[in-house]
Order: structure tokens, then sequence, then C-alpha cells
């Protein structure tokens, strides 16, 4: 196989599972092809709720045609009995010939031991193939097994000028409907959306995925140490349909732990440092429950904590040509920076127009 072709049939199978981000959590979205003689036989991808492994989905697909096939699959193939058998046993079992992977596995059940037990069975094993997608694509899966948190999307939409509200909190709508329906394709691809209390009060979101064709929501999370949120508005209505998580001090009112509880929303308690809620203690939590992606949307209290904390992995923008002024509501709060080199800084991964919006991606630096 040329190595034009292995490109081709790994970059497939990174597609494929990349089909699955948002549901596959705790696990990685994996995807997996299997080519024998230059003819694709078999494709998987991890199915929601992580299990299925795209490995065996593939093969089943394969069945006979697995033997003596070359296996492409986005991340190296798992080789612990968990909640599912091995699936390096399943890719030997079957006959395959050759695997093409780009990177190991983080979780320290498998880190390369599922490459090592393929090579001990005599198989072929191609690694480090598109490892930056690899690695772009599994972040998530990587940053929860390696520091125990998610990876972290900050999302802001905003005017020219930073703004997110004019003084009487007027902000429907700033950007227009092309990169609204954008907003909705990511929250899809995410585990979880995530907002400030103060968001949750003032704007009664729903936080859900809408007019996209799918049946998919990610969880909703709310930040807010004293669970004072309204009691009657969307996100209370609609938790035991889609999950609502509620991070909080341990100072919240009982009588309000009990009624959120209630009305279906689970409560992860976390540190209170300084009088907030650490965004740090916010993270691990979420990490412990298993989000691997966190889709941030403000507002600007949360946003400017998570970003003093350098939790930020990336910034998604999404810019107007509207102009609201100084007394408008500044997209991201006072982070109490002295000097510019204690600032986070990003590198430019995108820009495009969207509509006539502009959206602009960020990637933390040295991250
Ligand atoms: C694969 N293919 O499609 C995925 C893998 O709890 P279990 O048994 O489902 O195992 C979860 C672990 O399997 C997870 O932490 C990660 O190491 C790996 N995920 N591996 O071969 C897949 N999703
Ligand atoms: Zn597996």
């Amino acid at each position: 196989m040329s190595a034009a072709q292995d490109r081709r049939y790994l970059a497939l199978a990174l597609s494929l599972g990349r089909r699955g981000q948002g549901r596959t959590w705790p696990n990685p979205a994996v995807g997996c092809v299997i080519v024998n003689d230059g003819r694709i036989v078999g494709r998987g991808w991890t199915a929601p709720g992580g299990r299925p492994h795209a490995e065996p989905q593939a093969l089943a697909q394969a069945g006979d045609a697995a033997r003596g096939a070359t296996a492409y699959v986005s991340l190296e193939p798992c080789a612990h009995h968990g909640k599912t058998p091995p699936c390096s046993q399943a890719l030997i079992d079957a006959g395959i010939a050759r695997v093409v992977a780009p990177l190991e596995d983080t979780d320290p059940r498998v880190s390369g031991q599922g490459f090592a037990q393929l090579r001990a069975a005599g198989i072929e094993v191609t690694t480090g193939l598109l490892a930056d997608q690899a690695e772009a694509d599994h972040a998530g899966f990587f940053i929860r097994t390696e520091q125990g948190r998610p990876f972290v999307t900050l999302k802001l939409a905003n005017s020219f000028d930073g703004r997110i509200a004019t003084a009487t909190g007027d902000s429907q709508w700033i950007t227009g409907p092309v990169a609204r329906r954008a907003v909705h394709a990511m929250r899809m691809r995410n585990d979880a959306v995530m907002v400030g209390a103060g968001t949750a009060r003032g704007d009664d979101p729903s936080l859900t995925v809408r007019d996209m064709g799918v049946d998919h929501q990610p969880v909703r999370v709310v930040v807010s140490r004293r669970l004072d949120l309204p009691l009657s508005g969307l996100l209370a209505r609609t938790a035991k349909d889609v999950p609502v998580w509620l991070c909080h001090g341990a100072d919240a009112d009982d009588m309000l732990q009990q009624t959120w509880d209630g009305l279906g929303a689970e409560l992860i308690r976390c540190d209170v440092t300084g009088g907030h809620l650490d965004p740090r203690s916010v993270l691990q939590g979420l990490g412990a429950a298993g989000l691997t992606r966190v889709f941030c949307e403000g507002g600007g209290a949360l946003a400017a904590s998570l970003l003093a904390a350098d939790l930020v992995d990336e910034l998604v923008g999404f810019s107007a040509g509207v102009v609201i002024g100084a007394e408008g509501t500044p997209a991201i709060g006072a982070m109490g920076l002295a000097r510019l080199v204690e600032a986070p800084r990003f590198e430019l991964i995108e820009t495009r127009d969207l509509g006539g919006d502009v959206l602009h991606r960020w990637r933390r630096s040295g991250g």
C-alpha cells in the first residue's frame, strides 16, 4: 500500500471517528476502516455511550474479508479487558495483516500495549501518520486521562467592540442566522454546553441543539456557587428530559440542593476559593463525571475565571459588524491583570466569513 493510500484511508478513519464526538464520553470517538485489496470492506466508529468500540463494528461488516486486510484506526486499539473485550485481540482473531494508527492511547490500561500485542501476534503496525490531526481530534480524551479535566472551548458571539448586549440587556441578535447555526453544530460535537449563573438567570437559555436533524443533546452545565437559579426557567422545566448538571459550592442552600435534585438535575459539589467557585475544581468535577469536551458559552464572569486560570484550550469567536459602545456588557469580565505578559495568549487556527459575521478560532499557545 502506498503512503498516499495510507493517508487517504487513515483520514477517512479519522473523519468517521469525528462523527462520534460529543456522544462517546467518557470514551474517545474512534474511527476504523478495513481495506482488503484496495477495497473498503468495513467501516465503524465508536457508538454513542462509548461502546461498542469502532474496530469490532468494522470487523463485523468485513466478515471473512478481514483476513489479510489492513485496519486503519484513528487511535491505538485497546488492549484491556474493560467493559468490552480488547480490540487488539479482535483484530488478531479476524486475521488482520496490518494496522495503521496515528497515536498511542493515553489510557494507562492501553498505552502502548495495544500496539505491542498486535506486533507480538505478527501484525505489521505503522504509527505516526496524521498524528497532528489525531492529537486534535482526541484532545478532550487525552486531557481528561492526563489531567483529569475536559478540553474547554470558550465561545463568544460579540459586537465588533467585544460586547454581548446593550446596557438594557438587549442581545438578540448580534450575529446572524448562519453563525447561530454554526454554534448549534459546535454544541453537537461537545459532551456538554456550560454557562455561568448570570447567563442562566439573565437569558433563560435552553442550551439545546436545535434544527440539526439529530436526537443527540449535550449535557447542560450551569456553574452557580449558591444555586440561586430560576426554578421556573427553561432549564428547570426540562431537566428531566435533557441532563442539567449544576456545579455549586458547599455553602449552597440545602433546600435549593434538594429542590434541584427533585427537578432531575445532577449536583456536583466544587471547592470555593477567595469567595468564588474554583474553576479548576469545577473542571475536575466535570472530568471525574466523564466529560471530555466542554463548550462554554459565557457569561463574562465564568469566561474570565476560566481564562485567568489558564483553563481555556480553544477560543471560538463570532464577531458581528455592529458597534455597541462602552456601556454595553463586555463579553469577558474583569481578569485582574496588571501586565500583558500575564495575559493568556492564543494562536490563530482559522478565520471564516459566516454569512457576514467573522468566525475566528484560536488555540492556546504552548498547550
Ligand atoms: C478502541 N476503540 O472505539 C474506543 C477505544 O470501558 P471500555 O471497555 O469501553 O474501554 C474504554 C477505553 O477504551 C477508553 O478509555 C480508551 O482507552 C479505549 N477506547 N478503544 O480500541 C474505540 N473508543
Ligand atoms: Zn477497543
